[in-house]
Order: C-alpha cells, then structure tokens, then sequence
C-alpha cells in the first residue's frame, strides 16, 4: 500500500499529475454507472411521451408516475451525481494528486452511492414510491426510498471530503502558492453541495423518514418543501458548475487558445457559491405560507446570479475572440471561422453554451414573480430544464465524456468515433429543439407539467396540447436514438478502439497573465460569507413558517 501511494502521488512540478491506473479505475466506474443510469432514465423518458400522446398503456400495470419517478431520480439525481463526482475526481487526480487512502475512501463512497441507488430505484420499480424526484410530502414513498436516497447524499459527501482533503495536502506541500484552477472549482461545487444537501439531508432524516415509518402522524409539508428547495436550487447549480469548469478550463485548451482570465474564472465560481443557495423561494412563489418580503428578497439574489453567468459569457467569448485573432483571422466575426466545429469535444459542448442563452432566458422569466404565476406549473418549466441540464449540461458532459472515457481507459477516440459523436450531437440537439421548444408553447397554452393528458377526456384543451404532445414523442423518440448511439460510442471507447494516450486537455494561463491576488484562497472568508447570507435569506421566514404552522404539524410532528 504504501509503495502505491509513492506511485500515485508524484509532482511533476507543473500541477499536472499523469493519472495512474487504481487511480482512472475509480473514475471511470463513476462514470459508467452514469452512462447506465442515462440508459435506464432515457427510456423512462421515451415512455411517457408515448403514454402522454395516446392511449398507450404499459404492460404489468406500471403507471404513469411511476416511470415518471424513475426518470427523475434516475437522470436528475443519480446520473448527475455519478458523473460529476467521476469527472471531479479526475480534476483533482489530475491537478492536485491522490493518495492511496483516499482513492479508498473514493471507492468507499462510491460503493455507498451505488448501494442507496440500487434500494431506491428497486422501491420505485415495485410501485412503492411513485412520488417524483422532489419527493414533495404528503406524497409518501416506502421508507427505503428515502433512506437510499439518503445513501447517496452521505455517500457523496465522503467524495466531498477526499476532495477538500486532496487540495489540503497539496497545499501544504506547496505554502504560498495559488490552488490549481481546477481543484479550487470542484472545491467550490463540492462546499455548495455539501452546505445545501445538509438540508434535504434533515428533512429526510429527521422529518420524512420517521413519518414514512409510522413514528409520526403528521408531517408538517411547507418546512419539508422548504427544505427541499432550499437544496433543489444549488443542486441545479451542483450540475451547472463542472460544465463551467469544462467551459474555463478545458474548452481553451482544445481549441488551441489559453484561458481568458485565471482570476476572472475564480471570481465567477465563487459569486455561483454565494448565490445559489440562498434563492429556494423562487421554486415556491406560488406557496401562501411564504411571506412575500421574502419571497422579493430572495427573487433579488436569484437575479443576482445573473452577474457570474454573464461574466462567463464575455470569458469565452474573449477566449474564442483572442484565439481566432491570434490565428491571423481578420473582421468583426472572421475568428468565429477558425474553431474547430469538426472536433465533437468543442461541437458539443459549444451547442450547450448556446442553449444557455434561451435556457436562462426562460430563468428569469421563471424568477419573476408575476410571470412565474403564469408559467408555473405548467409544462413551460419542464421545457425549461430540458434546455438547461439536459441541453447545456448534457452536451457538455457528453463531450467531456468523448476524451475522458478514453483517457481513462487508455485508449483514444478514433477519427470515425469523432464523427459519430458528430451525428450523435446533431441528433441530439433536433431531438431537444422538438423536445423543450414544444414543451415551452404547450405551457404557455395552460398545458399542466407531470401529468398523462391522454386521460384528460378528450376536452377542447387537452386536444390543444395533445398536439403538442405529437412533438415530444417525435423528440423524445430522437432522444432515444442518441442515447443508444451515445453508448456504443462511449462502449466503444471504453473497450474497443485502439489502445494509446487520449489527451487531457488542461487550459493554461497567457504567460502574461496577472498574477491571480491572494485573497482568492481565503476559504474561510468565501464559505462565511456564503452561510451569513443563507442566514439571512432563511432565518426570519422559516422562523415564520415554523410560528405559523396548523396545529399537530410542527417541524417535529407529533409522535402518534
Ligand atoms: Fe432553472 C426551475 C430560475 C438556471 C434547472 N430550473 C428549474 C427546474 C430545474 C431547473 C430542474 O425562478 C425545475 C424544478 C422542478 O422540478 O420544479 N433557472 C432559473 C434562473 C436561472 C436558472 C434564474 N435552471 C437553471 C440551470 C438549471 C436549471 C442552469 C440546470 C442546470 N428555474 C428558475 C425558476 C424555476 C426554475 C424560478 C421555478 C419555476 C417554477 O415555477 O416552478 C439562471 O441561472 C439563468 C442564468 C443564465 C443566463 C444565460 C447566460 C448565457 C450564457 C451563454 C454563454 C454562451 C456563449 C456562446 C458564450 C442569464 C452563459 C455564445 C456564442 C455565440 C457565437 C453566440
Ligand atoms: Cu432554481
């Protein structure tokens, strides 16, 4: 063991550590168990739309909200969580190294992960917890849906501390000098994650599991929504940021440029920190036990979030800008000629940048209070996170996925497997345009989100959305056939093509760059601010909430 950790942890000087084999076995687990999970949840998804427009039935009386709750949990909590723990670690193995130790506890966590998905997805499966991804009570799930979801959160936050642990000894093995870039941001997104699960982690521990056991009688259901908003925005975030740090950090480097600006990058991640916890309210507008200055104060900070989003916007564009002018192309728009459009790791995720243009469009129109109260609700926000996490995020994990899998497995991605990953992105961006843009119009037409209109009667409004319903079986039905493209690429990249060294492709500084300041790697500073601001966000209408409660449903209910 001990000759294993001499192997793993070896400074090459430059931050840029060569992966060792224990090391992309781990990773790459993580990230297979994802691709499965895309697999299963991807199908669930093809399913309903059928189910949704006509009057398909499925056999062995499996319903509606059944496979809508696999899909759910299935893509939204488990395969995004899978990956981006995979791909995080990779960041850090990469930058900052890891130990014998804590690659076990990776393994540890992993094992966790994997054994809470499995119990929960079987109670779904038996028909027991058909009660969606937010689990919003008094909907009741069997007791072990909860508590393998439970596993997964503890499971995910032993990643979490490997990684603050792995930028901890890297920094007191290098004093004085600046984190790597990529370790400082997985840092980020992990702190977010485990400051906002703490409070699902509550709700579920404290609140929703003893009552699914029949400990208690009641359940008091706007602290539980509460608490689970107030972990459902940060997570959308927690999905968000890896694809930024693809965005920063490796995007430029495939692109043969340098990264715009090291400091610029760091400020942008550390805004995301503050400000994506503290903005749960903005998915309870419509709540009537929220008091409304609360609501107002936490639709401000929502809107502040506005400010890192458009920051990255100008950082890439100056990336892509810098690079083209670099490269001798000339005009107003002529450096846009010279990216590599032919290379699926840019093509993908560049597709994915632009979906964020209309996608967090849509955000601010769902954060504005009055317009929320026509959208909500209704399809418009299921269209909504269609473009952003299965559009902006998915491309981009998809096209990390095209040089990480490979790298891992130590083989390289082929010039026809590029080509494919070329169709497959295509076929996934027609797929999503059916998808979210005739979910979005079906909204704005009153059309309600989660449910079968199929059984609606035959109603002049349900006809309406019917037709709209067309299209997202068209779409999902595109959809489908990407994923199943995308795992044989990914299978064969993992398995088949010729062995070699696939590129890790890791931005780099200009070497002109300015130094970035000091105060970057002020963790304590960040991280307080981070829960000052959550206090003050929370504190006085929750204390609310709680006063204002019905009798019999306090935040420890009564025991029976
Ligand atoms: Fe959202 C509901 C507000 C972003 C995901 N959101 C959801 C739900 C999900 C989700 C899953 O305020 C449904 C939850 C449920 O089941 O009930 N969302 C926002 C806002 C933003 C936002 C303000 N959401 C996201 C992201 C997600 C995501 C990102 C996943 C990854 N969302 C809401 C609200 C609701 C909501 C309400 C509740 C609705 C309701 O009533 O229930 C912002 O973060 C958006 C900011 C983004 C921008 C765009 C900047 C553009 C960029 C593009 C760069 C491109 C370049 C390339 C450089 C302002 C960065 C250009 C190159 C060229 C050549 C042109
Ligand atoms: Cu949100």
């Amino acid at each position: 063991m001990a000759e294993a950790k001499k192997e793993l942890i070896t400074d090459t000087k430059n931050d840029n550590f060569t992966l060792q084999a224990p090391e992309k076995k781990l990773y790459r687990t993580f990230i297979y168990f994802s691709i499965v999970a895309l697999l299963i949840g991807g199908l669930m998804g093809l399913l309903q739309t059928i189910m949704r427009a006509g009057d398909f039935t499925l056999p062995f009386g499996i319903g509606y909200y059944q496979i809508l709750t696999v899909h759910g949990v299935i893509l939204a909590l488990v395969m995004t969580t899978f990956f981006i723990i995979g791909f995080q670690f990779a960041l850090m193995g990469k930058s900052v190294g890891i130990s014998a130790k804590q690659l076990k506890w990776g393994w540890i966590s992993f094992w966790i992960m994997a054994i809470g998905t499995t119990i929960t997805t079987i109670m779904i499966l038996l028909g027991e917890s058909s009660v969606l991804y937010t689990f919003y009570t008094p909907l009741k799930a069997h007791p072990l849906f909860y508590i393998g979801l439970a596993l997964v959160i503890i499971g995910s936050w032993i990643s979490a501390f490997v990684n603050f642990r792995q930028l901890y000894v890297w920094k007191k093995a290098h004093p004085g000098e600046k984190s790597p870039l990529f370790a400082f941001m997985v840092v980020i997104n992990m702190a977010m994650w485990v400051i906002a699960s703490l409070g699902v982690a509550i709700s579920v521990v404290a609140l929703i599991i003893p009552w699914s056991l029949g400990m208690t009688a009641t359940i008091n259901v706007l602290v539980t929504r509460t608490l689970f908003w107030y972990f459902g925005h940060p997570l959308v975030y927690f999905w968000l940021l890896p694809a930024y740090m693809a965005w920063y950090a490796i995007i430029p480097k495939i692109i043969g440029g340098r990264i715009f600006s090291d400091s610029l990058a760091r400020m942008a991640f550390i805004l995301l920190i503050f400000f994506s916890i503290p903005v749960g309210f903005h998915h309870q507008l419509t709540e009537p036990g929220i008091d409304p200055t609360w609501k107002f104060v936490q639709v401000v900070l929502t809107f502040m979030v506005v400010i890192p989003t458009l920051m990255t916007a100008f950082s890439l564009f100056a990336t892509f800008e810098v690079t083209g002018r670099k490269k001798g192309y000339k005009g107003l728009f002529g450096w846009l000629r010279h990216l590599p459009w032919k290379d699926v790791r840019f093509l993908a995720p560049f597709i994915g940048m632009l979906a964020f243009i209309p996608g967090g469009a849509g955000g601010i129109i769902n954060a504005s209070h009055q317009m929320n109260a026509v959208v909500h609700n209704t399809i418009w926000v299921t269209g909504h996170f269609h473009l952003t996490i299965a559009t902006v995020v998915m491309m981009t994990f998809f096209g990390i996925g095209f040089w990480l899998i490979p790298h891992l497995s130590g083989r390289t991605l082929t010039k026809s497997m590029n080509k494919l990953g070329i169709v497959q992105t295509i076929l996934w961006t027609v797929g999503m345009l059916f998808m979210s843009g005739s979910m979005h119009i079906q909204g704005l037409l009153g059309g309600p989100r989660r449910s079968d209109f199929s059984t609606y009667g035959g109603t002049e409004q349900a006809q309406t959305w019917i037709n709209y319903q067309l299209f997202q079986a068209i779409g999902g039905t595109i959809l489908f056939i990407a994923i199943i493209l995308l795992v044989y690429i990914y299978v064969k990249l993992a398995f088949f093509t010729p062995k070699g060294t696939e590129e890790f492709p890791v931005g780099e500084e200009e070497p002109d760059a300015q130094p970035t300041p000091k105060f970057f790697e002020n963790w304590y500073l960040w991280i307080g601010i981070t829960i000052a601001l959550i206090l003050f966000a929370y504190t006085i209408p929750f204390i609310d909430i709680i006063n204002n409660s019905p009798p019999g449903s306090p935040p420890f209910p009564n025991l029976i």
